[in-house]
């Protein structure tokens, strides 16, 4: 290190920062023959922030199609979510299921 000077640190600078995107995943919503719909209207409208037009169109989709999206998000908020929607269903005695799939 002659020179007082050198600015080469021969460690690999960044010139930008990396930013990884998080992996995202799906929380799919299950039909079943005994929750209410207005329950599960409820449930998209105050866990995953739908609107009640789109709550709505959502509901039915997996009441008519047996599926449907309620929500895409990194892994642990999608498990939260769903252990959420799990346990307000369970409290209030509805069997609604949730499951989390690749987006
Ligand atoms: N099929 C239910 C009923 O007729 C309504 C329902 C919709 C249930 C969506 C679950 O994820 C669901 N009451």
């Amino acid at each position: 290190m002659a020179d007082q000077h050198q600015t080469d640190t021969g460690v690999a600078e960044r010139v930008a920062p990396k930013t990884k995107e998080p992996t995202l995943y799906g929380v799919v919503l299950l039909n079943d023959d005994y929750t209410p719909m207005q329950f599960v209207t409820d449930i998209l409208e105050t866990l995953f922030q739908k609107s009640p037009a789109e709550a709505y169109r959502i509901m039915m989709q997996v009441h008519l199609n047996g599926r449907g999206l309620a929500g895409v998000y990194p892994f642990e908020v999608a498990e939260t979510k769903v252990d959420t929607l799990l346990a307000r269903a369970r409290a209030a005695g509805h069997p609604l299921q949730a499951t989390i799939v690749d987006a």
